[in-house]
């Protein structure tokens, strides 16, 4: 099997593409014999991007590690075993298992059929409430790395400025000894260096800071300064120096009644949802295709995306960070819609999973907010004690960034809502609600827009809205699933977001970016098809109306530069150096 992917659509064995239960990975890696000295003074750690859902790992037979959730990495030091087995190679053993409980995130059931007239003996399905096929494998890169025993553990990073001058307040942990010193220098992207540092925390000042800007904001988005901590320590007489480079974005995020500003300018998210799906692999990591879907946003006019609805790779969120793409970062609370899935058990995981995904991720630039949830069932009274303990956990966690959930619940009974910084809505009018009547979208959106804003007075994101289109089919006048109505509903959005967002609108995120799959049902013709581009990142036509009005809304802004500007007036990028073609 390989690694990384999901296992499912591997083989042509239908059983394994929707097994639920233990899966098994092994293999033997020889290691450099320096690794393997037995000087103590090597620390060889076995680390997981990520593996799908729930992983026991063993290395020579002994478990090192085990870890419940599919998107998020973990790792575990393997030093001792493999130093006193040298000589031999290094058999890493996985059991992994993809089954849902009320209590996992996503949550799911096991539901066993009991009609012996209808159901095999022991039958039994696995019930989720999201609309997505549930991949499973060893999705992510496996990597072995060695550092000092005395080592850097952790960074955390965060930023403020003003006109001329930037503060980055740092704060560093170190393990393996209490006996070390701290060294800190900042360079900016031509190795100057512009602010040192030392000991486990405190500020750098930077004057006159290049900016992390988003792109189409700024003529060079994504900006990066490079800090460079270097920690000496002495363990056991042996001297042990640990070096680790962190890229670092300047940026500030605030949220008003009305506005989300970055770096103090109203920040308008133009923007997609997107899921880490494709053929063959599922959700395992593609470098060709996460490059192409860079490329794809660039062409788009795409400032923004939604991890929905899980974290996805770190890989993704280095280009993010790099070419200015903002993110809402999501983690996997999606589908939480039965009541046993609001105690404290599931609460209890939740939490753990935003420690990790802030632990992860809390130094990106592109992160502007985090979302703890899609579309939970928040009209459940035990909502507002979970959505409040949640999000005031993470804002401890994290008290730099906004934070939000998905709501698809009605605003006069959303229990959660009262807690979130941002609103964030998702809304079907037109397909699974009035299916068909396009007309209806003026007044109803409109009205959803009003009420919320009246009850909560914050400003509000269009998280997701859209329509299946099944490429290649036409109808005119518009007809659900033809290219036609898919272009028709979005306009019918648009019309109602240009006025809204002269007040208190702040972004669209279409769902979706591409088709994926999901379930097999009756509404689901191999896989959701709301994409605008297919699986295999073909353009529809509701690629092009969405390219035009992104190009259009970041040449609205007065910060975009000349060239690009009129580049995108002529709806074409000229260029080869325009694409992303390579990852340095
Ligand atoms: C929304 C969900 C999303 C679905 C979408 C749809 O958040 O995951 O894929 O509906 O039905 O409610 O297409």
């Amino acid at each position: 099997m390989p690694v990384p992917a999901s296992f499912n659509d591997i083989t042509q064995d239908p059983h394994l593409e929707n097994y639920i239960g233990w899966v098994w990975y092994e293999k033997e890696v020889l290691l450099p014999q320096r690794w393997l000295q037995n000087d103590l003074s090597t620390r060889v750690v076995l680390r997981f991007g990520s593996a799908h859902y729930y992983a026991i790992v063993w290395v020579n037979g002994v478990q090192v590690v085990e870890h419940e959730g599919g998107h998020l990495p973990f790792e575990a030091d393997i030093s001792r075993i493999v130093q006193r087995s040298r000589g031999v190679p290094c058999r890493i053993t996985v059991a992994l298992n993809n089954t849902l409980t009320p209590h996992t995130l996503p949550p799911g059931s096991i539901q066993y059929m009991n009609d012996k007239t209808r159901y095999p003996k022991n039958y039994f399905v696995q019930n989720t409430r999201f609309d997505f096929f549930n991949y499973a494998g060893i999705h992510r890169p496996v990597v072995l790395y060695t550092t000092p025993s005395v080592y850097i553990d952790d960074i955390t990073v965060t930023t403020t400025s003003s006109e001329s001058v930037a503060m980055v307040q740092y704060q560093i942990s170190v393990v393996g000894s209490e006996l070390y010193s701290l060294s800190l220098s900042l360079r900016d992207q031509e190795g100057k260096v512009v602010a040192t540092g030392s000991g486990p925390a405190g500020e750098l000042k930077v004057p006159n800071p290049n900016l992390w800007w988003p792109y189409l904001m700024h003529e060079s988005p994504g900006y990066r300064y490079f800090l460079e901590v270097k920690m000496q320590a002495q363990a056991s007489g042996v001297p042990q120096e640990d070096i680790y480079t962190l890229p670092v974005g300047i940026r500030t995020v605030h949220v008003t009644s009305t506005q989300f500003l970055i770096n103090g300018k109203p920040f308008y998210f133009h923007g997609v949802n997107k899921h880490e799906d494709a053929d063959i692999r599922g959700k395992g990591l593609d470098w060709a295709l996460i490059v192409k879907d860079f490329n794809l946003l660039r062409w788009l006019g795409a400032n923004s995306f939604r991890t929905s609805h899980y974290p996805y790779a770190e890989e993704i969120m280095d280009l993010c960070d790099t070419y200015g793409i903002v993110v809402i970062d999501e983690c996997p609370g999606v589908g939480i819609k039965m009541p046993e899935s609001f105690g404290n058990k599931s609460l209890q995981h939740h939490l753990v999973v935003m420690e990790e995904l802030i632990r992860r991720d809390k130094n990106r630039p592109s992160v502007v907010m985090w979302s703890v949830a899609n579309e939970p069932a928040s009209e459940l009274p035990p909502a507002a004690y979970y959505f409040k303990t949640l999000i005031a956990h993470t804002k401890a966690l994290d008290p730099s960034r906004p934070v939000t959930f998905v709501s698809d619940t009605n605003y006069a009974l959303d229990h959660g809502a009262p807690y979130v910084d941002v609103i964030c809505v998702n809304s079907y009018f037109s397909w699974y609600h009035d299916s068909g009547h396009l007309e209806v979208i003026p007044l109803q959106l409109t009205a959803q827009f009003e009420n919320w804003y009246k009850t909560y007075k914050r400003p509000i994101i269009q998280s997701e809205y859209g329509a299946d289109s099944v490429p290649g089919l036409h109808s005119d006048p518009p007809a659900m699933f033809s290219e036609e109505y898919q272009k028709a509903l979005l306009k019918e959005y648009h019309s109602v977001f240009d006025k809204k967002r002269k007040e208190y609108v702040i972004g669209e995120l279409i769902w979706n970016f591409a088709d994926f799959m999901t379930n097999q049902g009756v509404t689901r013709v191999l896989g959701n098809k709301k994409g605008i581009f297919t699986r295999q990142r073909q353009p529809k036509s509701a690629a092009f109306v969405l390219r035009e009005r992104y190009w259009k809304i970041a040449n609205e802004s007065s910060c975009l530069p000349p060239i690009i500007k009129s580049l995108s007036s002529q709806h074409v990028v000229h260029g080869i150096t325009d694409y992303i073609i390579s990852l340095v």
